[in-house]
């Protein structure tokens, strides 16, 4: 029986263990032949014979039992170890995207104007010659429609060249109170460094009974946006001329680059140009049957708020897609 208690104890494997176990209990294995044996035995030996075997099987047993849990332990180790998951290895992540820096100024913009009643609303982008220019007291063959030359279809359609027909159309629509602002995709014949075809405004109209609206409150809202936007930085307001509004102004920020000690961005002034504003022209309230009321509008470009804000050189990289660009901006 020796030679059994040994093959258990060196045995390398759950597998050879299986073979010993049949070759030792099985039915044809060695303890059945020994207890089959016992028949040969002389009769006063046959008790002896038989509780010498039976004392064998119950320790080959035990010791049969203690080496499997040793065994499948150690299987199970190994096979975790060539199983192992490198958990410091990269996966394969899915990237989230965000907000175009364009974008992420638009609604920082709206989020302003909304917090200050202001309801905001949008349009179509392909629009008609009454709505874009007409109505804004931009006559056919007025010089200035040079300025907003866009794309056109057939049956005086256009791409609008400013948000302001959404106004106009509100304003056909609705009786005044109006306190809104238009946000949206705009387009001129224009592509240098500083314009592109397609751009993206943010234009204001606020109309009440005639003698309600002052360009007191125009310059105090635009001044508190600025503030909002730039942080704390000069606001001034400049005469200007827009067809649709009668006086007119530009308004300039000191300069966010030099603080306006004059730099290359604005051209050694300190001031950088940001809004055009002023009170509606009576004929803009005529077109649209308005009667008794007075308003002020301002207009702005996402764009360059946008390279105000990122302090970005060059206009044309805010529409190139250049992920490296966009990850600043997140
Ligand atoms: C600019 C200047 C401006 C307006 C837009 C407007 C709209 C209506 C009536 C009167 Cl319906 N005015 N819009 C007024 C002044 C300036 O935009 O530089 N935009 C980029």
């Amino acid at each position: 029986m020796k030679e059994w208690y040994d093959a258990i104890k060196e045995a390398q494997s759950v597998e050879k263990l299986e073979d010993i176990r049949i070759s030792v209990f099985g039915k044809k294995g060695v303890l059945a032949d020994a207890f089959a044996g016992m028949k040969n035995a002389p009769d006063n030996e046959k008790s002896q014979i038989a509780k010498e075997l039976n004392t064998h099987k119950n320790e080959l047993m035990n010791e049969f039992t203690a080496k499997k849990i040793i065994l499948q332990t150690l299987e199970l180790q190994e096979a975790m170890k060539a199983e192992a998951i490198d958990v410091s290895l990269y996966g394969t992540s899915s990237e989230a995207g965000a907000l175009h820096p364009v974008m992420q100024t638009m609604d920082r913009i709206v989020e302003y104007f909304s917090s200050m009643n202001f309801a905001v609303k949008t349009g179509t982008m392909v629009e008609d010659d009454f709505n874009n220019f007409e109505a804004l007291n931009l006559p056919k063959y007025h010089p200035a429609r040079d300025m907003q030359d866009t794309f056109y279809f057939k049956d005086e359609m256009l791409l609008r060249t400013h948000t302001s027909p959404v106004q106009i159309r509100t304003m056909m629509q609705t009786k005044p109170p109006i306190r809104m602002i238009a946000p949206g995709a705009v387009f001129r014949r224009d592509y240098d460094i500083t314009h592109t075809p397609m751009f993206h405004q943010v234009e204001g109209l606020v109309v009440d009974e005639e003698g309600k609206v002052s360009f007191a409150n125009l310059k105090y809202i635009l001044e508190d946006f600025l503030k909002y936007m730039f942080g704390e930085v000069e606001v001034r307001f400049r005469p200007s001329f827009f067809p649709f509004t009668e006086p007119s102004a530009e308004v300039d920020i000191s300069c966010v680059f030099c603080k306006g000690k004059g730099c290359r961005v604005c051209s050694q002034t300190g001031w950088l140009e940001v809004l055009g504003c002023g009170i509606v022209d009576p004929n803009v309230f005529k077109a649209v049957k308005y009667k008794n009321v007075s308003g002020y509008a301002f207009g702005l470009g996402v764009e360059r708020f946008a390279m105000l804000i990122h302090q970005i050189g060059d206009l044309r990289s805010l529409f190139e897609g250049d992920i490296k660009l966009l990850e600043q901006f997140q």
